[in-house]
C-alpha cells in the first residue's frame, strides 16, 4: 500500500492492514467463486449432461455444501471485524496525550487552520491563522478541534489515512502523529456545494528546525511573545 500512497502517520499502516485483509479475503472468495462457476459451466454442459439432474437440497449430503461455505464466510467476517475494531479504537477512541493542539474550520470552500504560536498554546494572541495551509512538526502528537462553519465537510488527509466529518455546531476532537516529512494533499471528502471540488489544501510536515523557523517567521508580532520567541530560539 505504501508504494501506492505514502504512509505519513503513526496509524496509517494499521488502516492499510485492514484494507489489505479485506482485499485479500474478498479476492480469495471471488477467485474461488469464479473457479466453481466456470468449472460447473463446462462440467455440466448440455453436451456432457443431456439430461439435467434434480437436486432437492434436503439431504445432509446436499446441505453440508451450503453450511461449509456459510461458516467459512462467517469466520472471514469475524476476522475483518476484529481487525477493524482494533484499528477504530486506535484511531478514533484512544486519543494519546497531545503535545500540540490545532483548530480546523471547514467552510464553503476553504480550510482555515489555527496553529498555536511560539507559546504552543491555542487561543492566545500569537496564534498563526492560515487558509488552505497546515504546518505540523514531524513526530509530534497533535489533537485537532474540527468545526464546520456552514454545512457538512470532511477533513481528509490521504497520507495520514485520516478522514473526519466536520459538523456545524459541533467541535470534534481527533488526533494524528506525522511520521514523514513533506508536502501532501488535504481534501474535503464530503459534498459541500458547488466549490467542493476545489476545496483542497496542503499539509506541510516539517522537521523541528523547519517548523520552529516557520513559526518564528509567521507568528504575529505580539510584544509579550517576543521574549518567548527569543527563549525558544535560544534552546
Ligand atoms: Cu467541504
Amino acid at each position: 500500500m505504501e508504494s501506492i500512497i505514502t504512509q505519513a502517520s503513526s496509524y496509517a499502516a494499521s488502516i492499510d492492514r485492514v484494507i489489505m485483509i479485506i482485499f485479500v479475503t474478498v479476492t480469495i472468495w471471488f477467485l474461488l467463486g469464479q473457479y466453481v462457476f466456470f468449472k460447473f459451466i463446462f462440467k455440466y454442459s448440455r453436451k456432457n449432461n443431456p439430461r439435467a439432474g434434480y437436486v432437492t437440497g434436503e439431504t445432509h449430503e446436499d446441505t453440508k455444501w451450503v453450511h461449509r461455505a456459510h461458516y467459512s464466510v462467517l469466520v472471514c467476517d469475524v476476522l475483518i471485524i476484529v481487525f477493524s475494531m482494533m484499528t477504530w479504537y486506535q484511531v478514533k477512541q484512544d486519543l494519546p496525550k497531545p503535545e500540540s493542539t490545532i483548530r480546523i474550520l471547514g467552510q464553503q470552500w476553504a480550510w482555515k487552520f489555527t496553529h498555536p504560536g511560539p507559546d504552543n498554546q491555542l487561543d492566545t494572541a500569537d496564534d498563526i491563522v492560515t487558509i488552505d495551509e497546515l504546518h505540523v512538526k514531524l513526530g509530534t502528537t497533535y489533537h485537532f478541534k474540527l468545526e464546520a462553519k456552514d454545512v457538512l465537510h470532511s477533513f481528509s488527509v490521504p497520507v495520514f489515512r485520516l478522514k473526519q466529518d466536520a459538523i456545524p455546531g459541533r467541535v470534534i476532537t481527533g488526533w494524528f502523529k506525522p511520521t514523514k516529512t513533506g508536502e501532501y494533499d488535504i481534501q474535503c471528502a464530503e459534498m459541500c456545494g458547488i466549490g467542493h471540488g476545489i476545496m483542497g489544501a496542503r499539509i506541510f510536515i516539517d522537521t523541528a528546525e523547519q517548523h520552529a523557523e516557520w513559526i518564528q517567521k509567521n507568528a504575529p508580532s505580539v510584544s509579550s511573545t517576543t521574549a518567548q520567541v527569543n527563549s525558544q530560539l535560544a534552546k
